[in-house]
């Protein structure tokens, strides 16, 4: 079997902790390279006055993981601005949050060279490389162009954009392009990859034959259709676990008998905080009667605080969130408890348990786990109601979640209502099918179906020359 090197911008460092506190990407990639051996290599989180290239290892779990330092520079231009600035926001079809600067871009393609030049020297020849994620899609192309003949998968986390925002990118047709040094590039969704093979049709000219392989010119990479999945076993486990447990009762404790609303997000404008908050808002202007009988508990931890977008969704989530309080709360009530941070995975898991109702409703999202989380952690004798924004890729596979327009404070607020009042019975109903999915495409079959594909393509021409 093929060694795998994983590459992505952040790594995850294999812990003691492994089956508490991390994320279920981490957890299936951290297996797949303990089954098959093979190394993880990213960024370290650290910055250093001038680049050195020097290749920290670590060792530990049946795993080895590889990580260099960035200057600041590097993390100003490509992390904070490429990547997050140009990139995440268009992806989000967040065309008025999208920053398009030169500096960006040369920062951009200067780490994806440094990745290139470091990681190389560490891959052996049968190795499958598995690289993540819209931080490094120009990678592969920069490997070809040293020479790797290896297979090359890519995998995008986010939503892939209509052809249409993407080419007011001023450089789309080379990004697009270097996809073509992979073998396969995966999505989440059927529609981001339409979107996808839309721009190499509409934009390049290019064909797509009906093995999903997408050929412009001499070039061609298969593309696929991979929806991520939990660690559901490991999610269920830790909703019964004592922690939960202790949560659980902690939420009741403290509640008195109302119902519970929770949602769980990266502070990010792409999950439709803000939204959420006027949809929850006008749920309790229409329903006076039902006011005192629910709290919206929102989880929030901060993300990408040095990027301005993101201090001023803060400021203003802070503004909103308190004006709603001060409007509606109560001697002995407040409508919102809105926490900036973090909690642990076992913790949150008796969270999402004991909440009636769980608010997933992003404005756009490739996936999103938080949806697959909750439905994993609920009790089957009495589950409680998925409200999923019918534009997160989860929508695809969660199809008896409730499914809103985020965007419509008044479809929010009916579906908390109707909610409320579903019975029981079709609650266990919704609950069963969405848990099915849930447990059969969970994130290990994700990652073979990948790893799969990978394995499984005829190289077509001579990809080395790309480039
Ligand atoms: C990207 C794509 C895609 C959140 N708060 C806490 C906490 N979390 C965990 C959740 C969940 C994860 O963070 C968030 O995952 P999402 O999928 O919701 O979102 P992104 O971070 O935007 O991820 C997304 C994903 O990549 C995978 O491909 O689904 O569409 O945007 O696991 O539980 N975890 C803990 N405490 C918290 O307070 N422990």
């Amino acid at each position: 079997m093929s060694r795998l090197v994983v590459i992505s911008n952040r790594v995850a460092v294999p812990t003691a902790d492994a089956a508490g506190n991390q994320g279920g990407l981490a957890v299936a990639l951290l297996s797949a390279l303990r089954e098959n051996g093979g190394i993880w290599f990213g960024w370290s989180g650290e910055t250093t006055p001038e680049f050195t290239g020097d290749i920290r290892t670590t060792q530990g779990g049946g795993v080895t993981t590889a990580t260099i330092d960035l200057e600041e520079q590097d993390i100003d231009e490509y992390y904070n601005g490429y990547a997050n600035r140009t990139l995440w926001p268009l992806f989000h079809y967040r065309i008025d949050l999208t920053e398009f600067e030169r500096d960006f871009e040369g920062g951009y393609r200067r780490v994806n060279e440094r990745f290139a030049d470091t990681v190389m020297p560490l891959v052996e020849d049968d190795d499958l490389v598995w690289v993540h994620d819209y931080h490094l899609i120009p990678l592969g192309r920069e490997l070809r162009r040293r020479g790797m003949k290896n297979r090359l998968g890519f995998f995008l986390h986010t939503p892939w954009p209509p052809a249409r925002l993407l080419t007011s990118l001023p450089s789309h047709h080379k990004l697009v392009e270097s996809m073509f040094a992979y073998d396969v590039v995966g999505f989440h969704t059927e529609d981001w990859l339409d979107s996808f093979r839309r721009y190499v049709v509409d934009i390049m000219g290019g064909t797509i034959d009906e093995d999903g392989c997408a050929t412009v010119g001499d070039r061609t990479v298969r593309t696929i259709v991979a929806p991520i999945g939990i660690d559901t076993a490991e999610f269920e486990a830790a909703a019964a676990s004592p922690e939960a447990r202790f949560a659980h009762d902690r939420m009741h404790m403290s509640s008195t008998g109302r119902s519970l609303i929770v949602g769980v997000d990266r502070l990010d404008y792409s999950k439709g905080l803000r939204e959420r908050l006027l949809g929850y808002e006008r749920f309790l202007a229409n329903n006076p009667d039902r006011r005192a009988l629910v709290y919206l508990l929102q989880i929030a931890p901060p993300s990408r605080a040095d990027v301005d977008t993101y201090q001023e969704i803060r400021s203003d989530l802070d503004a909103l969130s308190g004006r709603i309080n001060g409007e509606y709360a109560d001697i002995d009530w407040v409508p919102i408890r809105y926490v900036n941070r973090g909690y642990p995975r076992s913790e949150l898991a008796g969270i999402y348990r004991a909440a009636r109702i769980a608010l997933v409703t992003p404005l756009r999202d490739g996936m999103n786990l938080v949806a697959k989380e909750y439905v994993a952690a609920q009790d089957p004798e009495d589950p409680g109601v998925l409200i999923l924004s019918s534009f997160a890729g989860a929508a695809a596979q969660l199809k008896e979640a409730v499914l809103i327009n985020p965007y419509s404070a008044e479809d929010m607020a009916d579906a908390i209502t109707a909610a409320l009042e579903m019975p029981r019975a079709e609650r266990i109903r919704r609950w069963q099918a969405m848990i099915e999915n849930v447990r059969a495409e969970d994130v290990f079959w994700w990652c073979r179906l990948f790893l799969d594909a990978l394995e499984g393509r005829e190289v077509v021409g001579d990809t080395a020359q790309i480039g």
